[in-house]
């Protein structure tokens, strides 16, 4: 099979931040999984070169637009192997043959009369390059840029979009998987209940010059989403290389939701009009956002993927972006996230099974793979090891990285419960128990294979020094071929292991506290501004490590009724994921039936506790309000719906 996916491609007027490196990375972990499942993959990205935004960033600087996108261009160009991606094309809009592309396709539109010219008067916003409907403004100004709009009143050239909107519907409802996660294909739906204006697509040159000349007056320059989108086609040697229509049939673009509408409505009709098949998928995520404003260049906010790799690395990064942000909807940016992430998933979780495993094996068995006995009475790994197959590919190929890599974790912390439950370091004093020892060992062994193989996609760097490890080289079909090694017991017995540094040192969280003393220095200044009253110190201070221990969860209430006998009690029955109980004191702060559905979060590894006779397993978490001498209590939740079990970062 063939994949073909893209990333939008970036304007130069600023620096590249996270918000962009995060679509890169998941174009860069797809075209990666579709590798390892045999596929030839095309993956690319590039940079939006023309426009007034970039005449005006130019200026700024005092220099040639050309001068000015060739080193921004740069920037992103250089940026994307510092994160280990790897794009098989990187185009720019100021290439020749791309320029060349966009002006015949624009002839052959305008000859087949979707093309007109006509006078228009609108409100224009520059930060997104295009006019803006009434209806989208959010009171008065771009919801997105936060900028009053231009209007903007001049003689201009239109494409037909209206023209193509019924087909665009149809195609729309007859393929549900053309735009998802499905609230942004509503959305599409929803903007395409109303009648489409047609697209302006031209500036005049007395207003802008930056731009590809229209072929048919050169008194006007083509309007940038036109010359941007069509880099889809170019990148592919469109119209005439061999290899164009393999890619095209398969197209997959990877957007965030600030430009659906282009990609939705603009591109589908423009490539209609072409007379071409419309792209296979468009996937659209949502913002990274820091201290819930939307990352962005225009607001400043941003944050540099350079600086996070030197402090924190690569695949950490990577990891960090694939599981903390579930795609589709916002994720929050936080060094402290990274940081426990890191400490927790990656130096606990990943890396203490691979150095207790690999240890064991040079302890045990000489540094080699020993043949396992009686597999046929333990199969606790390799059962877990065939579901989490299966999740990880069906969430892989629909862009839920998070709930692959949660797929993933499970046969990790499986793994290290496996460990503990079989007490190796037991059976090797037993030598009538040397066969369950090769077979514990074996199952642990090849678990890390299957972990190496499955990461692969998202840690690249890690997974080839987990493959070294495991005395399998880099490209051994064994870590890289999920379509024939995909499945348990592909490790030879014998394989010998080779020495290899700790995959995730654990994070100093000292040095992470000086280098991110300028955010903390921040906050506390605006926690300080929120609450005057706020104690200038705090007591009985803990380490990250000891919080770290605590289990911080969110938990279903399934069921709620008051404790008899008592007046502050009420017995809840929750689901994280698993069921128990917990006596919470808020019965005069809640009726039972209130509760119901409600997502809590609690502390879950409480040792449990007797109150009225029944064992509470856990606490919940409550707002304390006072108030007028008397108690109030909130209880904390989460302001989307999760998954009862997930955990708290
Ligand atoms: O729109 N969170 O370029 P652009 C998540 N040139 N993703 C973010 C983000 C954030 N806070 N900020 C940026 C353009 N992105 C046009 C595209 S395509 C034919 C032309 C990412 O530099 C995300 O992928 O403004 C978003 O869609 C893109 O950068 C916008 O990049």
């Amino acid at each position: 099979m063939t994949t073909y996916i893209t990333t939008p491609i970036y304007y130069v007027n600023a620096q590249p931040h996270l918000g962009h490196a995060y679509t890169t990375i998941v174009a860069d972990t797809y075209s990666r999984f579709r590798r390892l499942t045999g596929d030839t993959v095309r993956f690319q990205t590039g940079t939006d070169e023309h426009g007034d935004k970039i005449a005006e960033a130019a200026d700024k600087e005092d220099c040639s637009p050309k001068e000015y996108v060739d080193r921004i261009s740069e920037m992103f160009r250089t940026t994307w192997p510092l994160l280990d991606i790897k794009p098989d094309n990187f185009i720019r809009t100021t290439d020749k043959d791309h320029v060349a592309t966009v002006q015949s396709i624009l002839q052959q539109v305008y000859d087949k009369g979707d093309i007109y010219f006509d006078k228009y008067t609108g409100l224009y916003c520059t930060g997104c390059e295009r006019f803006l409907t009434e209806k989208e403004l959010v009171e008065g100004t771009c919801p997105d840029h936060k900028t009053v709009p231009d209007e903007i009143a001049e003689e201009n050239y239109f494409f037909r979009m209206s023209r193509y909107q019924q087909d665009l519907i149809d195609h729309i409802n007859a393929n549900p998987d053309f735009i998802t996660p499905e609230r942004y294909k509503n959305e599409v739906l929803s903007f395409l209940s109303e009648p489409l204006e047609d697209l302006c697509i031209s500036r005049p040159t007395s207003r802008l010059t930056w731009g590809i000349p229209l072929p048919f007056d050169e008194k006007f320059v083509t309007y940038v989403w036109f010359d941007a989108l069509i880099n889809y086609l170019t990148g592919i040697g469109y119209p005439d290389d061999d290899q164009f229509a393999g890619y095209w049939d398969v197209a997959e673009h990877v957007i965030a939701k600030d430009i659906l509408k282009p990609h939705a409505i603009y591109w589908p009709t423009m490539i209609l009009s072409m007379g071409l098949p419309l792209y296979k998928k468009l996937h659209v995520h949502g913002y990274w956002n820091v201290d819930e404003t939307k990352m962005s260049k225009s607001i400043g906010n941003v944050i540099r993927p350079a600086e996070l790799i030197e402090e924190y690395g690569v695949d950490s990064i990577r990891y960090f972006c694939l599981r903390e942000m579930s795609f589709g909807l916002d994720a929050s940016f936080s060094f402290d996230a990274v940081v426990a992430r890191k400490n927790s998933d990656l130096a606990n979780d990943l890396g203490n099974l691979y150095s207790r495993t690999t240890a064991m094996l040079v302890k045990y068995t000489d540094g080699v793979v020993p043949a396992p006995v009686r597999v046929d009475d333990d199969t606790v790994l390799a059962d877990l090891a065939g579901t989490v197959l299966v999740t990880y590919q069906e969430t892989m190929n629909t862009f839920q990285f998070h709930r692959s890599l949660q797929a993933v974790w499970e046969l990790i912390s499986q793994a290290n419960k496996y460990i503990v439950t079989n007490e190796p370091w037991a059976l090797v004093k037993d030598t009538e128990r040397i066969g369950r020892l090769h077979t514990v060992l074996y199952n642990l062994a090849e678990t890390l294979r299957l972990l190496t193989l499955l990461l692969q996609p998202v840690m690249p760097g890690t997974c080839v020094k987990m493959a070294k490890g495991l005395g399998l080289a880099a490209n051994s079909p064994l870590v890289t071929d999920l379509a024939n090694n995909g499945c348990w017991g592909m490790l030879a017995a014998g394989t010998g292991l080779q020495k290899i540094d700790a995959l995730f040192p654990r994070m100093d969280t000292k040095k992470k506290q000086q280098s991110v003393k300028q955010e903390s220095k921040k906050k506390n200044k605006e926690k300080k501004n929120r609450n005057k009253q706020a104690p200038e110190t705090i007591e009985g201070v803990i380490s990250f490590d000891q919080f770290q221990k605590v289990q911080l969860r969110v938990a279903e209430i399934i069921a709620a009724e008051p404790v008899k006998k008592s007046d502050r009690l009420l017995k809840l029955t929750v689901k994280a994921p698993e069921e128990r109980v917990i006596v919470a004191g808020i019965a005069g702060h809640y009726q039972p039936e209130d509760l119901l559905g409600m997502l809590v979060l609690i502390v879950a590894n409480l040792k449990p506790v007797k109150l009225m006779g029944i064992e509470s397993q856990g606490m919940v978490l409550a707002a304390k309000v006072e108030e007028n001498g008397k108690t109030r209590l909130v209880l904390s939740t989460v302001c989307a719906p999760v998954p009862p079990g997930s955990g708290v970062a």
